[in-house]
């Protein structure tokens, strides 16, 4: 496996230096974040980009994200001009080095949570999303001004955007998605790019937003539409793992062995009773997950893809960007640097 650390480049508090020097780190997860999505990334972008992690000993050679406007998700008119930019963008990456394009094909949000540091018993704070919370609200009537919802969209933006989703439902978006892959998958196996699809985070409608990444099912739809190593999955443990329903490990081992993940996500995340979740350490022990499981299946067939420990709760005192800390994940990287090792030396 191939050990990854997300960075948001220069504004990011966490610097190159400090992930340099986590064990075992090789890769840089980034993205390019001066232009507006829809919009062709500078070459001089990719390029500082490459310069900057080089000049630390680290390879920038996985991409998270290149978004997916509304337009192509909604298969709008003008969404052929959309895709030839994105087609433009997985070139652009390709050239500087890049072997992996992380994206999403979620409906107007990239995530939904209700807080972003809710307390634990240890002092710990970390991503939540309770029911109870959610409950009752309804997007068309309400102000819905929940964290992490984007705020470049206006009250009457976001009304328009539901109805629009409520229009095509899941199967529209399941046309609009193979109307992507179509077109975006053969350019990315043209230049040696893996696509790499984060699932639906939650795995389940909110506020009836249709959403079709988000089980096992859905993954083997999902990977029918084009058969290739190129249309692959970014297998996040903790997005697919906050559906009791979704056997994570099972779908690792079964996915890996196609050859099928490109990328894996690895975090923990405790599930409550009533179906809320809360955002947990990464030790087997502090959640839901089975870590040990998850790393096992990942040797066992032999993956040979990228790894990042995916958020982290904010610990010692550390401010920033909620779930991407340093320290905590830091401290899952370790962990996990050390599961794969007690599982390949088990494995050999
Ligand atoms: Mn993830």
């Amino acid at each position: 496996m191939k050990m990854s650390f997300r960075w948001y480049g220069q504004d990011d508090p966490v610097t190159l230096r400090n992930i340099a020097q986590i064990p075992n780190m090789r890769s840089i997860v980034s993205a390019v974040y001066d232009v507006k999505p829809g919009q062709v990334w500078p070459e001089e972008s990719l390029q500082q980009m490459k310069k900057e992690c080089e000049d630390h000993g680290l390879i920038f050679d996985v991409v998270e994200s290149i978004p997916v406007s509304e337009d192509i998700k909604l298969g709008s008119a003008n969404r052929d001009e959309l895709i030839d930019v994105y087609c433009e963008n997985i070139r652009r990456c390709a050239k500087y080095g890049v072997k992996c394009v992380t994206y999403n094909f979620m409906p107007v949000f990239d995530w939904t949570r209700t807080q972003l540091d809710k307390e634990d018993k240890d002092g710990s704070t970390s991503l939540v999303m309770y029911w109870d919370q959610m409950r009752g609200l309804d997007p068309l009537v309400d102000d819905i001004d929940l964290p992490g919802w984007d705020a470049s969209y206006t009250k009457d933006e976001i009304k328009d955007l539901f109805k629009a989703y409520a229009v095509i439902g899941e199967d529209g978006l399941w046309d609009n998605l193979t109307y992507f892959l179509q077109k975006v998958i053969p350019v990315a196996e043209e230049c040696g790019v893996r696509m790499a699809i984060h699932p639906d985070d939650p795995p389940y409608p909110i506020f009836g937003l249709p959403r079709i990444i988000t089980c096992e099912e859905n993954l083997d739809r999902f990977l029918k539409i084009v058969d290739s190593p190129a249309n692959s999955l970014c297998l996040c443990t903790g997005s697919l793992g906050c559906a009791k329903s979704n056997d994570v490990v099972a779908m690792i081992r079964k996915y890996s062995a196609m050859d099928r993940i490109a990328f894996m996500h690895i975090r923990n995340i405790r599930i409550l009773d009533d179906g809320s979740f809360e955002e947990s350490g990464h030790l087997s022990d502090c959640g839901s997950l089975d870590m040990y499981e998850v790393v096992k299946a990942l040797v066992e067939t032999g993956f040979d893809g990228y790894v990042r420990p995916d958020h982290g709760r904010m610990i010692w005192g550390e401010t920033g960007r909620p779930g991407y800390g340093l320290y905590d994940r830091a401290l899952g990287a370790t962990y996990i640097n050390g599961l794969f090792e007690a599982c390949e030396k088990a494995n050999r």
